[in-house]
């Protein structure tokens, strides 16, 4: 049985979602960001970095929310929510959860919590706030572009965790200036993915009972 460490909608959202999907036994442990419990001693000592999600998989323990859930793809490849190992699509599937994790959701965290490289000025807060949402705002774009000519999912009509990650991505990003909703094929695959029972229970057992994103 797996045990995934979250906490309501934050970065352990894709695997949860993802163990819904595959209809995986999980256990879900809380980490109580209200009381900075991903800074305890007894956290930090499965998760150095102090951040959520980590899972625990019998001796395995696993940070990071994109190894996670390649992980869990992995362990579940019947269950066909990724690409074929070593071909073109598994190659692209690899490319876009990269870029989501590695770009979009940074640039994210970035404009959400900008003191953490601003510091206290607040004229130094506004400037990477600005810049990070005009970036987030382009990997958008891509996406959308992408989504226009290859949708209604990252991989047409197949379903595959990327598609999960847009959700918990997107769900952060709804206060941009212009939401990722806003255009239409991401509002289309949004729809399509929220719609899946397994998004809804993975939310609704996080506490999250209104429009998810
Ligand atoms: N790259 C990491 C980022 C994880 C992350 O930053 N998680 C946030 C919640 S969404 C967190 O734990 N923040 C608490 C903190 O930084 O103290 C991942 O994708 O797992």
């Amino acid at each position: 049985m797996y045990r995934l460490h979250y906490f309501p909608a934050n970065a352990s959202a894709a695997p949860h979602m993802l163990l819904e999907e595959l209809g995986a036994k999980y256990e879900l442990l809380l980490v109580d960001r209200t009381k900075d419990a991903q800074k305890s001693k007894e956290y930090l000592k499965i998760n150095p970095n102090g951040r959520i999600p980590t899972l625990v998989d019998n001796s395995l323990v696993l940070s990071e929310a994109a190894a996670i859930v390649l992980h869990l793809v992995d362990q579940h490849r019947g269950a066909g929510l990724a690409p074929k190992v070593g071909t073109p699509e598994r190659a692209k599937f690899y490319q876009w959860l990269t870029f989501l994790t590695n770009s979009l959701q940074e640039e994210l965290m970035i404009w959400q919590y900008p003191e953490r490289l601003a510091g206290e000025d607040a004229a130094a807060r506004e400037t990477v706030k600005h810049g990070a949402e005009a970036r987030a705002s382009i990997f958008l774009d891509v996406v959308e572009d992408h989504l226009k000519a290859n949708g209604p999912l990252f991989f047409g009509d197949e379903l595959s965790a990327v598609d999960f990650y847009l959700i918990m991505l997107s769900r952060w990003a709804r206060p941009m200036t212009k939401p990722p909703r806003s255009r239409p094929n991401i509002a289309k695959l949004l729809d399509k993915v929220t719609a899946l029972p397994s998004v809804r229970r993975a939310y609704a057992r996080e506490g999250i009972t209104d429009e998810i994103c």
